[in-house]
């Protein structure tokens, strides 16, 4: 080779490989706290597969799920609001020790039905407290289903409101958790999602509350039988992304291509939800040893009443949106 030809050669080679770098695939990552076949973590793998096909395999979504990245969602969000994660599939009752706007989502009794409460995450204001989320750092991506939350333990059958009087019951970290179950006569303690399975077992907690999916995937119904169908809370799953992360790595039409996907997962996770809550109860009650308990009205109006104080101390902060909420529904 002429030696004028070599420097082209050599010009060439070193001009082209920065690009062929640079023109890798994105990566991004999604933590999640639950099993590969659990509702939400299938919406992330939809998620993930929408964003690959319609960014041409540019952008690519690693879901991390099974709590790979933290047994606690409160500490995996940290990571995300500081950057050090792209994004995180988590319930919104962690998420209010950030944006305390969302508090109202969570409180007791708040949604009437599945139904009602989608029709306001997907209207106006599901869609400005998705918003509200950029103030602290986060771009707020979607809303996954998550049913409704009801108390379970190892001790006694639950009737009235009245016999949750001293149980220790784990609650997500979460001031208006902690202060929800704390107003119903238990004593709330905060323990990280992973770590509840062996709390019960070990008798340092009496019980927690969840959903019918997460009561059995995470085998809470072998070490607590009792199951109150008392259904307190309707709070939904959230998907947050990392504002740091997210402007540095994506354009801004990579950025709605993403959030449109996400989007684009909500009523696939609301099905595959449905699907699940059938077959979780299917398998708790094929196991012969679980007391599920219905209330009966009159127990259930207990309940409510029970919690009222808990609007005395959050009503206030949040009356505009509650009345909005009231109204929508
Ligand atoms: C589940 C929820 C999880 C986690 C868990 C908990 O229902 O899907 O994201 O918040 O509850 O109680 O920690």
């Amino acid at each position: 080779m002429k030696r004028r030809n070599f420097i082209i050669a050599l010009l060439a080679v070193l001009l082209v490989i920065p690009i062929a770098v640079s023109a890798g695939p994105i990566q991004l990552t999604v933590a999640e706290i639950h099993p590969k076949d659990y509702p939400t973590t299938q919406g992330l793998f939809q998620f993930a597969e929408l964003v690959k096909q319609r960014s041409g395999g540019k952008i690519l979504i690693d879901v991390k799920y099974g709590g790979q990245l933290g047994k606690g969602e409160k500490k995996v969000v940290e990571q995300v609001q500081f950057g050090a994660l792209d994004m995180a599939r988590i319930s919104v009752s962690p998420m209010t020790e950030f944006v305390p706007a969302l508090e109202a989502f969570g409180l007791p009794y708040i949604w009437k039905s599945q139904e009602s409460m989608w029709k306001v995450l997907n209207g106006e204001i599901g869609k400005r407290l998705l918003k509200a989320v950029e103030k602290y750092r986060f771009y707020g991506l979607n809303y996954y289903e998550a049913g409704a939350r009801s108390f379970y333990n190892a001790k006694r059958q639950i009737k009235t409101v009245e016999n949750l009087e001293g149980l220790k019951i784990r609650v997500q970290k979460s001031q208006l958790m902690l202060d929800l179950v704390n107003t119903m006569g238990a004593n709330a303690t905060p323990i990280a999602f992973g770590e509840v399975y062996d709390a019960i077992s070990k008798g340092v907690i009496d019980g927690a509350e969840n959903n019918w999916p997460s009561y059995e995937s995470t085998g809470h119904y072998e070490v607590a039988k009792y199951y109150t169908l008392d259904t307190h809370t309707r709070v939904p799953e959230i998907t947050v992304a990392s504002r740091i992360s997210f402007d540095k790595k994506l354009t801004k039409d990579q950025m709605a291509l993403v959030k449109k996907a996400a989007l684009d997962t909500q009523n696939y996770v609301i099905k595959k939800w449905n699907e699940r809550v059938e077959a979780s109860k299917k398998k708790v009650m094929a196991s012969g040893k679980n007391i599920i308990t219905e209330l009966t009205p009159a127990a259930r109006e207990g309940f409510v009443k029970a919690v009222q104080p808990l609007y005395d101390k959050y009503g206030e902060k949040h009356k505009a949106i509650i009345k909005e909420l009231r109204a929508a529904q």
